[in-house]
């Protein structure tokens, strides 16, 4: 037994969802294995209490007790019906990350997971220390976050489906190519927990594993001071996610079109994050971190109404999935009268929109 009196076998217990996932896998459990074990010690009695020659002759006539017959069915469905009761109860507190989240970017490749915090902290998770470039060996460490605040993940991968995966935590989720998954936490424990990839994914997928670190949050911000992309600048905005992805706007010239004019050769990207699009041919569609992906990746799928489809579509040799998150980070933090003017390519310009906990909140779905 463990200090939190749960055996040894069983991971630690180290978020919110973890524990709710915990009681309802042990009700499941006890329930389906009371009423398993009940059935086979019933069999078992019977073959021996009725078995042939204690009992011979005619089998009397039994037509059927209409209480007994509600009574084991109605009670067992309303035990069977729970566990979906509950099942619904926590997956959807699993599924919808409070609005106060600090968001971590994951991205899943192989083999390793690299880390992107909102304030262009990195770390990389895994992996073979070869294969890696100069900065990425730097950024080796362990995934931290802050012990009791909501933290969401949103990850992607750049090769292959990968699965992040925290025990601790009771959570997996998959890692897919070109999309989007998340999965958020309220951990309640600091420690060091282990961090796994829960689907193989080619040779050295064993690789693919490593250390979520949770810390207090004194810790935690004081981590984050010490893991600033920039060293030495006492400028907190450089090195943001919004920053990169500010640079990266002006560095592939999206700028040229989507200029701050409304009458120039593409919309104004500004506010854009959290409305509703309309697009050509009728609906619409919600501008959420998705639908910038899919106008950077595939910009002919959802063409803007009143627009043509002149945009040219960028592959991952021309925008990396990380440089993919940093633009989205840029479009979402992109406020009015903020759009960079184009002779500010060089150098940037100090004051850049980086403050993601001002965006709006994520868009509303459905109508
Ligand atoms: C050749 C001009 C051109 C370039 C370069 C360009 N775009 Fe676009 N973009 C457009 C046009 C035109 C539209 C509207 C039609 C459409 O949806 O395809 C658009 C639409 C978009 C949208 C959806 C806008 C909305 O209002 O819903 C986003 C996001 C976007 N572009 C981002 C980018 C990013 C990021 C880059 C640089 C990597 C970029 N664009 C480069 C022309 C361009
Ligand atoms: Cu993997």
């Amino acid at each position: 037994m463990n200090t939190m009196g749960i055996p040894p076998f069983i991971p630690e217990l180290a978020s919110e969802h973890a524990l709710r996932f915990e009681y309802l896998f042990w009700y499941i459990t006890i329930t389906s294995g009371v009423v398993g074990l009940a059935l086979y010690a019933a069999l078992l009695y019977f073959c021996v209490v009725y078995r042939r020659g204690v009992n011979p002759g005619p089998t009397p006539r039994i037509l059927g007790s209409l209480r007994l017959e509600l009574a084991w069915t109605v009670i067992p469905a309303f035990v069977f019906l729970s566990y979906f009761a509950i099942g619904v109860y926590v997956f959807n507190k699993a599924a919808h990350p409070p609005e106060d989240s600090m968001e971590v970017f994951i991205i899943g490749k192989q083999w390793m997971w690299k880390a992107q915090y909102p304030g262009g902290q990195r770390v990389i998770i895994g992996g073979n220390p070869r294969n890696m470039t100069e900065a990425e060996r730097n950024s080796i460490g362990k995934l931290v976050i802050p012990a009791g605040r909501p933290v969401k993940f949103t990850m992607i991968s750049e090769d292959v489906i990968h699965s992040f995966g925290i025990p601790a935590f009771r959570q997996k989720m998959d890692v897919l190519p070109g999309r989007y998954t998340t999965m958020w936490q309220h951990p309640t424990k600091t420690g060091e927990y282990h961090l796994y990839c829960d689907q193989f994914c080619g040779t050295w997928h064993s690789l693919m594993v490593g250390k979520v670190k949770v810390v207090n949050g004194a810790e935690f911000d004081s981590w984050l001071m010490g893991h600033q992309p920039f060293q030495g600048s006492d400028n907190a905005v450089d090195g943001s996610l919004a920053h990169e992805g500010r640079q990266l706007f002006l560095k592939l010239q999206c700028i040229n079109c989507h200029s701050a004019t409304p009458t120039g050769k593409a919309p104004v990207l500004e506010g854009l994050w959290g409305t509703r699009v309309p697009l050509k041919g009728g609906g619409g569609e919600w501008a959420d971190d998705q639908y910038i992906i899919e106008s950077i990746r595939k910009p002919r799928g959802k063409v803007v109404d009143g627009w043509e489809g002149v945009m040219p579509a960028y592959d991952e040799s021309q925008v990396t999935n990380e440089e993919l998150n940093a633009l989205v980070a840029y479009i979402r933090s992109l406020k009015k009268g903020q759009t960079p003017d184009n002779t500010q390519r060089f150098p940037a310009p100090n004051g850049a929109p980086t403050d993601r906990t001002q965006s709006p909140p994520p868009p509303k779905k459905g109508n």
